[in-house]
């Protein structure tokens, strides 16, 4: 198939990043931070500024019980299989405006800019918000795509509870979405194809000099989260031999989590005890209880499972030695996701002609995803692949990440040729 660009396209960039700065506004924290959790009023404010820019370009939306929020541009066969696209709009503590956003606002500029070039789909095109694909609300990533994909069952989900025990059904309820969340997982095939465009979140691209990443795989991630029970006490009156302190048996837990990453023998394998909470917290009080969430991920499920096993034992023999009690539970263990070949073929054949009419360079390379993203989870719907750009320093989950303007719009091409090339199939 030949070049799917339409001869009329051309990108509107300033619209881009104008709504990327707009929607970096619509934050928990002060400029330059951005935090956006689910349902919080920034997230909601954030779902509706991003819904009036899809209605305003001509598509329909809705919302589905779960949260997520799909725009279709109805194609000339509207009962085929759709073709998707799409990311995340919520950003965790402390992060930056490019995460997730540069997909769903890359994608509607995609989409944009193809029905001004007077393209018509013959498959319609979607292009979807996930809800909470970080997991800063519940502990689970990924939560509205993992329902679509049938990794997790409705129940389970109305059930999961944040921090002060409000429930995910109390939390959508409230934010409008109070359907039944059976409706929300998709049969397998429901969309042709899904391809998510996304910042690297690392420093290969850059490293490399290359325009483009076509992903081939998404690494494995698990989430644990532990919770120690010591003994307390006084902090001048309980004496050294007898302390079961929880913070420091959660201290050198957190060391063996990164023992296991170490140990093993690839350095896909990565661990992270991103969260340590303990209390009471006074400086005058032996810790009693501490709470740590653990995230570990392998590119190799088996690898990534002995890390794991590896760190279960070391709690058990941290935990015994210090008699601090513990409660080990699995909040995630996802096996990881193999994007199609024929999808990135077809990505990679795209790029080839945009480089042969001297649209853009779009030197490209295919790679590994250590991140996960929702495409973690479509890929039990349709086949997938993701587009990475390179972002500065490979930076990511910090105020500081950045994709440059350029960067950003030549993701947005290569991602506009798919999703053209993939709507015109019959
Ligand atoms: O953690 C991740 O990989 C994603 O950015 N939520
Ligand atoms: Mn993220
Ligand atoms: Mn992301």
């Amino acid at each position: 198939m030949g070049l799917s660009l339409p001869a009329g396209f051309t990108l509107d960039g300033t619209t881009i990043h104008h709504r990327i700065a707009a929607l970096a506004a619509v934050s928990e924290s002060p400029a330059p931070v951005v935090t956006r959790v689910l349902f919080s009023e920034a997230d909601l404010a954030a779902r509706r500024l991003v819904a009036d820019w899809c209605r305003e370009a001509g598509l329909s939306t809705r919302t589905d019980a779960a949260g997520n929020v799909f725009a279709r541009w109805e194609g000339t066969e509207p009962d085929r299989p759709p073709v998707a696209t799409g990311s995340h709009i919520d950003a965790i503590p402390n992060a930056g405006r490019f995460d997730g956003v540069v997909g769903v606002l890359g994608g509607l500029a995609a989409i944009e800019a193809l029905r001004r070039a007077g393209f018509r789909p013959r498959r319609s095109l979607e292009l979807i918000v996930f809800t909470a694909e970080e997991p800063t609300r519940f502990g689970l990533g990924c939560l509205g795509s993992r329902i679509m994909g049938g990794a997790l069952e409705p129940a389970a989900a109305d059930r999961l509870a944040d921090g002060a025990g409000k429930t995910f059904f109390e939390w959508r309820s409230g934010a409008g979405c109070p359907g039944d969340l059976a409706g929300v997982p998709l049969e397998p095939g429901h969309y042709a194809a899904f391809v998510e465009l996304h910042i690297e979140q690392g420093p290969i691209l850059e490293r490399e000099g290359l325009d483009i990443g076509v992903v081939e795989k998404i690494a494995a991630p698990a989430a644990l989260r532990l919770r120690l029970t010591g003994e307390g006490g006084h902090a001048g009156a309980v004496l050294m031999q007898d302390r079961h302190d929880a913070l420091l048996a959660g201290a050198e837990i957190a060391l063996a989590v990164e023992q296991a990453a170490r140990d093993s023998s690839s350095p896909d394998t990565v661990g992270t005890t991103g969260v340590f909470r303990i209390g009471p917290g006074a400086i005058n009080s032996v810790p009693a209880w501490a709470e740590l969430e653990i995230d570990l991920r392998d590119t190799d499920l088996p690898r990534r499972e002995a890390a794991r096993a590896q760190i279960e034992r070391a709690v058990a023999e941290i935990c015994g030695r210090r008699g601090v009690g513990f409660a080990l539970e699995t909040i995630n263990a996802d096996p990881p996701a193999i994007c199609d070949p024929g999808l990135i073929a077809e990505i990679m054949s795209q790029m080839e002609e945009i480089r042969r009419n001297r649209r853009r360079r779009c030197s490209s390379r295919t790679m590994v995803s250590r991140a996960y993203h929702d495409t973690l989870f479509m890929a039990r719907v349709c086949p997938v692949t993701m587009i990475f750009i390179p972002c500065r320093g490979g930076v990511s989950h910090r105020p500081d990440e950045y994709a440059a303007p350029e960067a950003i719009e030549t993701g947005v091409t290569v991602l506009a040729a798919s999703l053209a090339a993939l709507a015109s199939e019959t």
